[in-house]
């Protein structure tokens, strides 16, 4: 199948394009390389070194054996989108090309309007261009789990039977994100689930967990196909924290309680998950929605296998609890559902303890590189819009 990347030298995308391309699958994507900025921005770098665009496409095709569609280009210009669209004509539209973290979106209102103008401006993009180029082609937009926020009942996937007054109907379950960016992801949800109504459009809605690991199989040992892997407050996610804190023997940090619960999975599951959508198309005009996680932890929980794994490896490591930054339950119900993807053949990674380990051992070669950016381990940016560095608590 012929499948357009948005993002395609992101975490998820880079991984992505390999994985798609071993699957037999044509790939091409775009990106602005914004990612790489952005971290330099907020004082991070990639755990793991990443190799140039350059040197990732000369390493793609000495594995390939063909040469990797990867242009660098603006997503927010629609005469750009929709001049690849008429070249490549794309069957799929993979969209991960936007800002990621909550953290950079609270930072203020600069960053706050930028995320949501870029995210919400060039998925539009990508729905008019798929309307106007490529009616039939199906869009696979990732958003997040963050995006139904933590409600005191059990979340379906996307949609609800309600009985209200008498009557009944099926409804979009409420979304109630918890920052400037994971409402950017909101704003999406309704305006690809309004361009599917209108236009016949065929979209899959991506609800997906936080994701963690360094690598996936399909990479080798060849380190230029290696994927990022950042630690910093805001594109540092909880578990690739953990495991880089965990190997300088730096404290493992809880934010607040600790008792937080979200849906993880590992990127080797994420990339599978994706590439299941892309096969199984829904009909023209459905909008159907994935949550797509492996299992729902508390953050607690996820320090606890981390100060184990890392116990085993020989690196003994305490977990500290810092004031939270965020304004979040730390302590709440959390009961999603995730049924679809297992129906279309997703089988769960159920030890996570060993992607642990081998996010560990990859991380070793990289200590002083982590070490020498510590200072980006501790949370300063609040969501009341001020900067205070996080303190210990307990
Ligand atoms: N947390 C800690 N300690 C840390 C880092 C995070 O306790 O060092 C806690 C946070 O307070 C939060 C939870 O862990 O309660 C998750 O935070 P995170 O930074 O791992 O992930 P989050 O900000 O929610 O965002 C990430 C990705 C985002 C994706 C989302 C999926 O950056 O792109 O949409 O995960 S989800 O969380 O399901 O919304």
């Amino acid at each position: 199948m012929r499948v357009f990347i948005a993002g395609i030298d992101g975490y998820l995308g880079w991984p992505l394009a390999i994985h798609l391309s071993a699957h037999g699958h044509q790939v091409a994507g775009a990106d602005l390389l914004l990612r790489r900025q952005w971290v330099a921005e907020v004082g991070g770098v990639s755990a793991q070194p990443i190799a140039s665009r350059e040197e990732r496409l000369l390493a793609f095709e000495e594995r390939f054996g063909a040469p990797l569609d990867f242009r660098v280009g603006d997503l927010t210009d629609y005469a750009y989108v929709k001049d690849l669209f008429e070249e490549f004509q794309p069957e799929a539209v993979v969209h991960l090309g936007q800002m990621p973290s909550a953290p950079y979106s609270m930072i203020d209102q600069a960053h706050c309007v930028w995320t949501q103008q870029n995210n919400v401006v060039n998925n539009l993009n990508l729905l008019w261009a798929i309307k106007e180029v490529v009616p039939d082609a199906h869009l696979v937009k990732l958003g997040t789990m963050g995006e139904y926020g933590t409600p005191n009942v059990d979340i379906p996937e996307g949609f609800f039977e309600v009985e209200f007054r008498g009557r009944k109907d099926r409804l979009p379950f409420p979304r109630q994100a918890g920052s400037w960016y994971h409402q950017s992801k909101v704003h999406d949800s309704h305006n690809t689930h309004f361009a599917s109504k209108i236009w016949g459009l065929r979209a899959t809605d991506i609800m997906q967990g936080v994701v963690f690991g360094t690598r996936i199989a399909e990479m080798g040992d060849d380190e230029r196909l290696r994927s990022r892997l950042d630690f910093d407050q805001c594109f540092g996610t909880a578990i690739n924290r953990f495991c880089c804190q965990a190997v300088i023997g730096h404290p493992l940090t809880l934010f607040g309680k600790g008792k937080q619960k979200r849906g993880f999975l590992p990127l080797t599951d994420s990339v599978t998950c994706l590439r299941l959508a892309v096969e199984n198309p829904p009909e023209p005009s459905e909008f159907r929605v994935f949550n797509q996680f492996e299992n729902a932890y508390t953050v607690t929980e996820l320090a606890l296998m981390v100060r184990e794994v890392a116990a085993e490896l020989g690196m003994p490591v305490e977990i500290r609890q810092y004031d939270n930054p965020r304004t979040e339950m730390e302590e709440h119900y959390y009961q999603p559902d995730r049924q679809h993807l297992v129906d279309l053949g997703y089988q769960p990674t159920r030890d996570i303890k060993a992607v642990m380990k081998q996010m560990m051992l990859d991380l070793l070669d990289y200590r002083d590189r982590i070490e020498a950016h510590a200072d980006v381990l501790i949370p300063d940016i609040r969501w009341d819009g001020g900067r205070k560095r996080s303190e210990v608590i307990g």
